[in-house]
């Protein structure tokens, strides 16, 4: 009988103290399932906040292909509790622009924050090509208010070596406080020069050679190696390269996202945010989720001892908050 209570004891402790337990919370995934929907995620650290920074395909009954014209910001301090600050920037908002708000990237310098998109020009003298062109709006913090940066673009079809589709952009400050701009699609990349004003290219277009890209560049410094992860192939997985130098040469390293169902694009973002890494990606498992509808996801991205990148285990549940 002694024995009986004691066990009975035992496991109504273990059952309270289950109960008491913190329970950990996760982000989920998709972030937002579809209200809105979300692709295309870049992302920034400022001030112990995360600000991710995305498009958004809009659903018109009976048309196949991308429609944008806005994009979102969202912030989080602890990468499960999401705050949408709702539309910061849209194609209106660049009197030079007519249609197609596709993947953007926003970077901080000189105490400014500079939105790099691509849009399909108006002015058809400039249209050789598909006719993106790349701009950038600027504003005092992440969440704006955003203003045209230059009042036109700062590359487009008519920029000497620029590429059949010009999106995607990249932008990173180098240590030295050189600016870059990477970007590209259907396999072709290149990078410019951007001058300290950030809104002018200085010198030469250069190609770009990187195994099996296709677009989204991003790149990203650990220790002393650049990291250039890149949609590559189309349906696309995502895939890297490394170097010593922001310029490459770049050294092929593999794949870290296998392809994703019913959505042909990735587009990713990779980011340490308090002592975490992640990998921000797009899928179309939201709830009316499709190839033309697609919805931003958080997974965790974890290095070898070499500074590799492992694949990503792509999940449901999302990652763990983090303080
Ligand atoms: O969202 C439109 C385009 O699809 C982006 O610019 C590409 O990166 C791909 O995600």
């Amino acid at each position: 009988m002694k024995r009986l209570t004691f066990f009975f004891v035992a496991a109504l402790a273990l059952v309270i103290s289950s109960c008491q337990k913190p329970k950990v919370q996760y982000s989920g995934n998709p972030l937002f399932d579809d209200k809105p929907l979300t692709a295309d995620p870049a992302v920034l650290v400022y001030k112990d906040t995360l600000y991710l920074f995305t498009g958004s395909d809009e659903t018109v009954p009976g048309k196949e292909g991308f429609v944008m014209k806005k994009w979102y910001v969202f912030s989080t301090p602890d990468m499960v509790n999401w705050t949408n600050h709702g539309v910061k920037l849209t194609v209106e908002d660049f009197d030079w622009a007519a249609h197609n708000a596709f993947a953007g990237h926003c970077v901080e310098n000189h105490g400014k924050f500079w939105w790099y998109v691509p849009m399909v020009v108006k002015d058809t003298t400039l249209i050789k090509n598909e006719g993106f062109a790349m701009g950038v709006a600027v504003a005092d913090h992440p969440l704006g208010p955003y203003k045209d940066a230059s009042g036109k673009p700062i590359i487009c079809d008519t920029t000497a070596n620029s590429i059949p589709l010009n999106i995607d952009p990249a932008v990173n400050v180098d240590d030295d406080g050189q600016v870059y701009m990477y970007w590209g699609s259907w396999n072709e990349a290149r990078y410019v020069k951007l001058k300290d004003n950030m809104i002018e290219t200085d010198g030469p277009v250069h190609t770009v050679e990187a195994k099996n890209f296709f677009e989204a560049p991003w790149i990203h410094k650990k220790g002393d190696t650049y990291y250039l992860s890149y949609a590559a192939h189309y349906p696309s997985t995502t895939e890297y390269s490394t170097s010593k130098s922001i310029t490459g040469p770049w050294e092929y390293q593999g794949v870290i996202n296998d392809t994703i169902h019913n959505s042909p694009t990735n587009h990713q973002a990779i980011v340490t945010f308090k002592g975490q890494d992640y990998m921000f990606y797009h899928n179309a498992a939201s709830t009316t989720g499709g190839p033309f509808r697609r919805s931003v996801c958080v997974d965790k991205i974890e290095y070898d001892e070499n500074g590799l990148m492992k694949k990503v285990v792509r999940t449901t549940t999302g990652v763990p908050a983090v303080e």
